[in-house]
């Protein structure tokens, strides 16, 4: 078999020769020694490294598809348009990804070349005009079509045909306080919606920022002293959904979570006007 001596070899000062590409590539890769050692004496690195990569990025998915803090297991409208922008998300980021690594990959792997300044030059006007300017302006374009219609589906506009029921919850260290408008009622930490019906959370502070969040039934929103923010919220059935304060507001932030319970519609109108009767 003919020698083949890499050009790496002159350029970089190798004394050791290989007997062909293929050789000499199998000399370029990393070490399975280590490798093999940390990930079982049977798998090679490259296997090795995808199989705990799968792992690594399975397990949290489908740890979240379900429970009651599961975004991807939504249960009305406003939460179905974010697992939508977050699928969308993240298959598009896994697509370019990919890519990316596709290409370090090939340049790992491909041999080193004597290139002119011109074609240097040229390459790395490609590799600007690509990677630093088509690439992040492409991604950001599709994600801002995809995100814009999505995110105007989720903002508390009125709703057609009907007004959406408003409620106002008051954040503070470390509970929540929740008025029904034009009542004299007063909740701590739950929350009685009608379902298939439109609700309009008003959200503000006495103390500090909190995050108003129910997974299942909505986006989530900051609650700011002082301001008041409007979340829409939309539970196709009825039932117990659980939410979290998910903006970090002390010691206590952990244990100031709420249900949302979700009532027939009928119902609701029923718990309303006793419990007002009953203040
Ligand atoms: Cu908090």
């Amino acid at each position: 078999m003919a020698e083949y001596r890499h050009p790496a070899e002159y350029r970089l000062g190798f004394v050791g020769r290989y007997q062909s590409r293929a050789n000499f590539r199998s000399h370029a890769l990393p070490p399975k020694i280590g490798c093999q050692a940390s990930f079982g004496s049977n798998a090679s690195f490259p296997q090795s490294l995808a199989g705990w990569g799968a792992v690594i990025t399975l397990a949290p998915l489908i740890a979240g598809c379900s429970g009651p803090f599961s975004t991807l297991d939504p249960a009305g409208p406003s939460a179905t348009y974010a697992v939508w922008l977050w699928w969308g998300m993240a298959i598009f980021f896994t697509l370019v990804l990919a890519a990316v690594v596709g290409l370090w990959l090939y340049a790992l792997r491909r041999p080193p070349q004597q290139w002119s300044e011109r074609q240097q030059q040229k390459v790395g006007r490609w590799c600007l005009l690509g990677g630093g300017l088509a690439l992040p302006l492409g991604s950001i374009a599709v994600i801002l079509a995809f995100g814009i219609p999505l995110g105007h589906r989720m903002l508390p506009l009125p709703p057609p045909g009907g007004k959406a029921v408003q409620i106002e919850v008051t954040g503070h260290q470390w509970w929540w306080q929740v008025h029904y408008p034009g009542t004299d009622i007063e909740l701590r930490n739950r929350v009685y919606i009608p379902a298939g019906t439109p609700v309009d959370i008003q959200l503000t502070s006495e103390d500090v920022v909190h995050s108003f969040w129910v997974p299942r039934l909505g986006g989530k929103m900051d609650l700011i002293p002082g301001h008041t923010n409007t979340l829409r919220l939309y539970a196709d059935e009825p039932g117990e959904y659980r939410g979290q304060c998910v903006e970090f507001c002390g010691t206590g932030h952990a244990h100031m979570q709420f249900v949302v319970t979700a009532l027939p519609p009928g119902d609701f109108a029923r718990w309303l006007g006793e419990t007002k009767t009953n203040e």
